[in-house]
């Protein structure tokens, strides 16, 4: 069997690897040419396009992350072959606490305190109860029920929506586009966890994001292709002229890494964070890679993503 890898720690990956699989030969991409060829299963993130379109004999490709966009859009996938893809490996737990920290940031109003400070204002601002603070959460997949569940435990009502209808306990949950608009109206704070598909482009556009309440804030640690970031910025306005969107906390952007001119870094209530909010716990999803291997060798089912969706 072979089995190349192709990420950043790729070293430490290759090792893991090789020692569950004694009998593997597991190469990196930077392996030569010629060894890279015949590979069984391809574990990678953010592959060149040259590792896909040089492999013959694919059993499956493994998504080192939770997002397949770039996996999709990568000239030379072999649309046969099956793909799966990490499934929470632990990022479940980061991305909680980076949508808590931001919830509570809005929450006990730690955006007016920071800009108080520069003024050297002493004002303390009024907390009003977590029940009058709903937080919708868009994308209810493992990570977003995940962040559901942790905000509905930290005591905040929680909206969630997803295409197709689901049930959590503890989440009040919407479906479809009129659902999307009828919990946009309700949250003082949305967060955006749905992976990037056609269908999710620029979900919270201008018409969307106008249905959030006067002084709702967005959170955004999935893929910048959710949030019309035009729009964002017009619904934010200036501090001469504040828009109705109070503040964005930001991890994912349309341009990555976020352009240096762009307007986003030099807005006063913008937080900006550079994809850093659910990184793969690697022991996690190393356990998770080999378990993948492990049942396709033994023919076992497995979730695989489905293409045309996108996830
Ligand atoms: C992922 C990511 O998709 O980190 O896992 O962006």
């Amino acid at each position: 069997m072979k089995i190349i890898v192709h990420i950043d720690e790729a070293d430490q990956w290759q090792e893991a690897l090789a020692e569950a699989f004694p009998d593997a030969q597991v190469l990196t991409s930077s392996a030569p040419a010629e060894e890279r060829q015949n590979a069984d299963y391809l574990a990678v993130w953010k592959a060149p396009a040259h590792l896909l379109e040089e492999q013959t004999r694919l059993k499956g490709i493994i998504n080192l992350g939770a997002g397949v966009d770039h996996l999709l859009r990568t000239p030379g996938l072999p649309r046969q072959v099956p793909i799966v893809k990490l499934r929470d490996a632990g990022m479940g737990e980061l991305m909680a606490d980076y949508v808590l920290y931001g919830v509570l940031h809005f929450y006990r109003s730690m955006d007016c305190y920071a800009a108080q400070q520069q003024r050297a204002t002493w004002q303390p601002q009024d907390v009003v109860a977590k029940s009058q603070w709903p937080v919708g959460v868009l994308g209810l997949g493992a990570i977003g029920r995940y962040v559901a569940n942790v905000l509905h435990q930290a005591g905040f009502p929680v909206l969630g929506w997803s295409r197709s209808p689901k049930q959590i306990t503890g989440v009040r949950c919407y479906h479809g586009d009129d659902g999307l608009g009828e919990l946009l109206g309700q949250v003082q704070t949305v967060v955006t966890i749905l992976p990037d598909t056609a269908a999710t482009q620029h979900i919270l556009d201008a018409r969307r994001l106008a249905k959030l309440p006067e002084g709702a804030s967005v959170i955004n640690p999935g893929r910048g292709s959710l949030i019309d970031e035009q729009a964002l910025l017009e619904a934010l306005g200036s501090d001469s002229q504040p828009g109705h969107i109070r503040g964005a906390l930001l991890d994912v952007f349309e341009e990555e890494p976020l352009p240096d001119n762009h307007p986003l870094w030099q807005h006063p209530r913008v937080l900006i964070t550079p994809h850093m909010a659910a990184p793969t716990p690697l022991s996690d999803a190393i356990d998770q890679v080999i378990a993948y291997i492990k049942a396709f060798e033994a023919g076992d089912s497995v979730t695989t993503i489905d293409p045309e969706a996108g996830y």
